[in-house]
Order: structure tokens, then C-alpha cells, then sequence
């Protein structure tokens, strides 16, 4: 027997210790190095501007445009060489990805809350959001589709998104071709903590964006969260590398489990996999069928690397798993479970579920209508995924008339006194007096 693929844990007979070490993130070292890196980046951005957006480029990608925006014919050429069934699958995908997206939309609403009194919620689109589509070790079409689809259904007046560029300089032909099927307006060749500076500030023709949006590398990642901290932009979430949580029951199909598995450590050396199961003969099995895949997985060194780092656990109880998974918060989570609609009340926190054996999560990363720009790192515990709503704001509206006041004045009044707040008890008294004087308008 080859040596393990994963870590074996016996959750029973762990200490308190020993569980939370099990359920530790790898450590993401956010180095000072990279903290550092990302600062210097992001302050030569703001203040050089577009030479210096030029010149780092150059220095990180080994690529200096004249131009990072591109052009009409270099989309035109993009498409002419894809193969027509990725074009189809894109285009396939985009289409689920709006039905589901669409249903979910959150309208505007209004509350007569006292005669005279009307309170409203209206929704408005966040003006120019920005996307950033990775394409480091495999660049993500996908991605483009599950940020550029529900950007256009919240009605963005301007989408821009940014894409590292190739060896030679151009961007992804299959990113490109799924910006502009979901209708973004503006993509340029922008890789790195250098876009997502660029993005914030507005930078080498990228105009400046209210709110930044999509995964990435650490440089990205810890960029987003500098220019969020820093007030600039907002963004869609704290982001972290890839992870899944498998619960497993004896009945559950090993091949599958493993499958699974897998799909998530090919993303990164940092990727986090965990499969939990009552069944030490289901572990056994799929531990079996991880070696065998492996053998035949082009991104084997990748996925070895996340495995290593990743645990197959022994549970008493499938109750117990839910437990655990909640403590855990995983961005994905899959229930290969004989009745996995009966145990989803005990689904607390977790990005997104997939329930049973014939849905991988493959099937959400691409195109069954959900979206993968999900919470990382536990914040499913208080985060959600993208949706439409995350390219929106909501703009609380009031009016009350003269006898709107009148039946709710006395409330403000006798609050704004408690608070020792008089100019708010004020405002108030003085509406109160004047909509009570003869002649004045109901
Ligand atoms: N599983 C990734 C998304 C993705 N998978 C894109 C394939 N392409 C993070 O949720
Ligand atoms: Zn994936």
C-alpha cells in the first residue's frame, strides 16, 4: 500500500486540542512579505498612475502594453478561435446562471407604517463595479460568468474587468468571450494587486470602481482587503483559498467522494479538502480510490500538495458531522448522504450545499445557475455568496404628511427628550405646532 494521500483522524478519541487543530485552516501565513509587497504596490499606483502601472507590468508579468484596454477586434479574434462547443457551453452556462440569479432578485418595497406615514425601500444599482477573473495556473471563464451575469441583472451602468495577461501579453480567449456575453463593458489586461489598485484608484484608462469583486492569488486577495480597510472601494468579501467538506454516510459512492475531493485540491497547493464519515470502511474505500485518480490527474502535484494538508475523519455520528461542519463554516459543503434533503435543517453555515450523490460540486462551479464566488475561510458563518444583491444598494425612502406627524410625532418627541437630543425633539415640536395651525394642509 502507497503511503497516505491524506491525514487520518479519529474524531472520538481526539482532545478538544486536537479537534481544533482538525479544523484549522492551513495556515495562510499572510507573510509580512506579502503585506508589504501589496502596500508598496498599491501606494505606487496611487501616486504614479499610469507610468507606474506600466512599469510594474512590466517588472511582475513581463508584459507592457501601450494599451491595457481591449479592443473590439481583439474580441472578435478571441472568438474566432474557440472551438464552437465551449462557446455553447459558456453560452449554456450564462443562461442558467441568469434564470437562478433573476429569481433571486430582492425588489423595492413600501409600508404605509402610521396613517400619513409611508417608509420604502428602493433599489438601486452600485454605479461602476469591478471584476477580477484569475488565470494564473488555469484562467476561469467561469468566474467571469458568476460576476459578470449578476452585475447586468442589478443593472451596473459600467462593468470593467481586469485579467492577467499571457506570456505574450493577451488575455484569456474564453474570459474574454464570456465578459462580453454577460455584457461587461470594458476589460482590460490587468493582473495582480496592481489591478485591483488600479481598479480603486482608476489607473492606466481603468476608471475608478465603487466596489471590487472576484477571487485571486494572496497579492489579490490582501489588496482587496488593504483597499477595503483603507475606505477606497468596497468589495465583495474576505476570501481565502478553495475548500471543501464532504459528509459521507457507508452507502455513499466512493469514486464519487474521491472525485470530489479531488476537484477541489487541483485548484491550489493551499486548496482545503475534508471528508467526514461514520463509516471507517467508506474512509478506507475512498482513500483507495484517491490514489487511484491521482495517478491519472494532470494536476496531481497540485492536488497532492492540498491533500497532504487535508484530513479524512472518523465521526461517531452523522449528527456529529453536522456539528462539526458548522464549526467549520465550509465554503462548499456535500452531503453524500442516502436522505440529504432530511439532515439540510442542520445546515447552519456554509457557502453552498450539494446534496447527494449525482450533484458534484463541479455542476455549481460552472453551471447549474449558483454561483462560485463563495465564502472562504469560515466567513460563511456571517457571509454569502454572490448574488445580485451584492451589486446593489438598498436606499431606505420616507414621507409623512402633516397628519403622518401628528400620529407619530409624540413617539419621536418623548425618545428624542430620553436621549437628552433637544434639536431632534425640536425638529420635531416645531412640524407638530405648525401642521396643527389653522389653515394648514392635512
Ligand atoms: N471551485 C472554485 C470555482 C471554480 N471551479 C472555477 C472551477 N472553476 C471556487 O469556488
Ligand atoms: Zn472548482
Amino acid at each position: 500500500m502507497s503511503a497516505p494521500v491524506a491525514q487520518r483522524l479519529d474524531w472520538p478519541t481526539l482532545d478538544a486540542g486536537a479537534r481544533s487543530a482538525a479544523l484549522q485552516r492551513p495556515v495562510q501565513a499572510v507573510a509580512a512579505q506579502v503585506r508589504d509587497t501589496v502596500a508598496a504596490l498599491i501606494e505606487e499606483v496611487r501616486t504614479g498612475g499610469d507610468p507606474a502601472l506600466r512599469a510594474i507590468s512590466e517588472r511582475l508579468d513581463g508584459v507592457a502594453p501601450d494599451a491595457f484596454e481591449i479592443g473590439e477586434s481583439a474580441f472578435d479574434a478571441a472568438e474566432a478561435t474557440l472551438p464552437a462547443a465551449l462557446k455553447s457551453a459558456i453560452l449554456e452556462a450564462a443562461e442558467r446562471i441568469e434564470r437562478f440569479h433573476r429569481a433571486g432578485m430582492v425588489q423595492g418595497y413600501t409600508v404605509e407604517t402610521a396613517p400619513g406615514v409611508v417608509c420604502e425601500r428602493v433599489v438601486r444599482a452600485i454605479d461602476r463595479v469591478g471584476l477580477y477573473v484569475p488565470a494564473g495556473s488555469a484562467p476561469l471563464p467561469s468566474t467571469a460568468l458568476m460576476l459578470g451575469v449578476p452585475a447586468r441583472l442589478a443593472g451596473c451602468r459600467e462593468t470593467i474587468l481586469c485579467t492577467p495577461p499571457r506570456r505574450d501579453g493577451s488575455a484569456d480567449p474564453a474570459v474574454l468571450f464570456a465578459a462580453r456575453a454577460t455584457g461587461v463593458q470594458r476589460v482590460f489586461v490587468l493582473g495582480g494587486a496592481q489591478a485591483i489598485a488600479a481598479m480603486a484608484f482608476g489607473a492606466g484608462g481603468v476608471p475608478r470602481c465603487a466596489k471590487l469583486f472576484g477571487p485571486g492569488n494572496r497579492y489579490v486577495t490582501e489588496a482587496k482587503q488593504q483597499i477595503a480597510q483603507a475606505g477606497i472601494a468596497a468589495i465583495d468579501m474576505p476570501a481565502g483559498p478553495s475548500e471543501v467538506l464532504v459528509i459521507a454516510d457507508d452507502g455513499a459512492d466512493a469514486d464519487f467522494v474521491a472525485a470530489d475531493l479531488l476537484s477541489q485540491a487541483e485548484h491550489g497547493p493551499d486548496s482545503q479538502v475534508l471528508l467526514l464519515s461514520d463509516s471507517a470502511d467508506l474512509l478506507d474505500r475512498v482513500e483507495r480510490a484517491l490514489q487511484a485518480q491521482l495517478a491519472v490527474l494532470p494536476r496531481a502535484d497540485i492536488a497532492r500538495q492540498a491533500l497532504s494538508r487535508s484530513r479524512l475523519v472518523r465521526v461517531d455520528t452523522l449528527a456529529g458531522a453536522f456539528e462539526i461542519s458548522n464549526a467549520y463554516a465550509p465554503e462548499h459543503l456535500i452531503l453524500a448522504l442516502r436522505d440529504p434533503r432530511a439532515w439540510l435543517d442542520r445546515v447552519v453555515a456554509a457557502g453552498s450545499v450539494f446534496l447527494g450523490d449525482f450533484t458534484p460540486e463541479a455542476l455549481g462551479d460552472y453551471c447549474s445557475g449558483t454561483n462560485h464566488v463563495l465564502p472562504t475561510n469560515g466567513a460563511a458563518r456571517a457571509y454569502s455568496g454572490v448574488s445580485v444583491a451584492s451589486f446593489q444598494n438598498f436606499v431606505t425612502v420616507q414621507s409623512a404628511s402633516p397628519a403622518g406627524i401628528a400620529a407619530i410625532g409624540a413617539c419621536a418627541v418623548t425618545l428624542a427628550e430620553a436621549e437628552g437630543l433637544e434639536a431632534h425633539a425640536n425638529a420635531v415640536r416645531l412640524r407638530l405646532q405648525r401642521g396643527s395651525a389653522p389653515g394648514s394642509r392635512e
